[in-house]
């Protein structure tokens, strides 16, 4: 149900980011519904960040149906 409602979106992100808040503003732009997913980044990093984005393990990451989309510029483009 609420899976249905935010379309499988999932972003993964840091309040004060700058790269999460461009995101945030496309997401808002377009009306997409989305469930916002607060990042632990000052300590540990949560296994769900780690293996979405094993490489840089960075936010934003977009999750669709479980895929993760990374790099913000690319998020845009993938919206
Ligand atoms: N080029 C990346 C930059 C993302 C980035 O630097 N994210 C920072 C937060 S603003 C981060 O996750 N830092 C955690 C770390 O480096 O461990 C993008 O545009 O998404």
């Amino acid at each position: 149900m609420e899976e249905a409602k935010n379309k499988g979106l999932v972003l993964l992100d840091f309040w004060v980011s700058p790269f999460g808040q461009r995101c945030r503003i496309a997401l808002a732009e377009m009306g997409i519904p989305y469930e916002y997913s607060e990042q632990e980044l000052l300590g540990a990093k949560s296994d769900l960040l780690l293996r979405s984005n094993p490489v840089h393990k960075k936010i934003p990451v977009l999750l669709h149906d479980g895929r993760p989309v990374c790099e913000s510029l690319v998020i845009l483009n993938y919206l």
